[in-house]
């Protein structure tokens, strides 16, 4: 694995220091979605919707809708409310796979799931809520944007999260459920649409508010879903290999269920190589963009050598 003092990248002279820039975005996410969901009535639901989105978590993919969409000569107002919306979807979408009826986990986060506080029939509405308001929040939210990207973002998030995207990708890894012949292809196709797809679609909609050429785009595309599949196979491997504790959810949990996973199929070493390998195949698709890259070329590395 990347070792962590990586994280203290340099390009030329100047060091990058992830760490800090990581911090002071992760503070303007939280105020903007704490701003984002007031309790009203039936402040059940809000309620039950805010424990989920204000439970901390990396914030990575806010993290990287800002930093495209700075990188492509926006600022971090036209994109706060996509990044926001991006991680209600992302919030919502663990709501769900933590349900009985989907993982049925008891921790997320480093707290109880969802269902295990308010029961499974308001969790599934508070994904449900938390959903429906992404896209309301941007539409109604954005500012300093022409109309035509805010509709091309709504457009790209609506793909990311559909049949196209993270549904599709956990329909078939719960048909993969207890089959031990999962073929690598089957386990790509489930986390290019189960993770992949929405990191994707927060690089791309960063660029598309800044209003990015089509073929930058399609190499922001390329990135992303390079880091994305980096980011599963990590996601696997510290499954084995990181504590409860580390993760904020129970470990272990694949062994357990004995589902096939990147290091089940390749090994732990192995699938450290190849994260790595898609890691460099992500950076090199952000040479154009030169020094401006340097937060997405960091956050690039700091996805194999993160502990959670
Ligand atoms: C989207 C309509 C809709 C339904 C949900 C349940 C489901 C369909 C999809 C599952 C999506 C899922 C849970 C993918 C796993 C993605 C993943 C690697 C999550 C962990 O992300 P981190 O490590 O978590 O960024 P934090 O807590 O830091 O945000």
């Amino acid at each position: 694995m990347v070792a962590a003092d990586n994280l203290q990248m340099t390009q030329g002279e100047t060091p990058f220091d992830l760490s800090a820039y990581l911090q002071e975005r992760q503070a303007l996410v939280e105020a903007a979605l704490d701003n984002a969901i007031t309790l009203t009535y039936p402040e059940k639901i809000y309620e039950a919707m805010r424990y989920s989105l204000l439970a901390g978590g990396k914030r990575l993919r806010p993290i990287l809708c800002l930093a495209t969409c700075e990188m492509a000569g926006g600022t971090i107002e036209m994109a706060m409310p996509t990044a926001c919306a991006l991680e209600m979807i992302h919030t919502m979408s663990l709501i769900h796979d933590d349900l009985p009826a989907m993982d049925n986990d008891d921790y997320r986060r480093g707290q109880l799931t969802n269902h295990k506080v308010y029961g499974e029939d308001i969790a599934i509405l508070a994904g449900d809520g938390l959903l429906a308001y992404a896209f309301e929040f941007v539409a109604a939210n954005t500012q300093s944007v022409p109309a035509e990207r805010v509709l091309q973002v709504i457009l790209r998030l609506g793909r990311a999260v559909g049949a196209a995207g993270l549904v599709g990708g956990q329909v078939v890894d719960l048909e993969s459920e207890g089959k031990s012949d999962v073929s690598v292809e089957t386990l790509n196709f489930i986390h290019t649409h189960k993770t992949a797809a929405l990191l994707e679609a927060c690089v791309v909609c960063g660029g598309i508010l800044a209003g990015i050429p089509e073929p930058d785009l399609q190499r922001l595309s390329r990135y992303a879903q390079n880091i994305g599949l980096a980011f599963q196979i990590v996601d696997d491997i510290l499954d084995i290999t990181a504590t409860q504790e580390e993760l904020g959810k129970t470990a272990g949990k694949d062994l357990q269920a004995q589902k096939v996973t990147y290091p089940s199929l390749w090994g732990l070493e192995e699938s450290q190589r190849q994260a790595q390998q898609l890691i460099e195949s992500a950076a090199a698709e952000l040479t154009p963009f030169g020094e401006k890259a340097r937060p997405l070329l960091a956050i690039a590395n700091f996805i194999t050598s993160r502990t959670h």
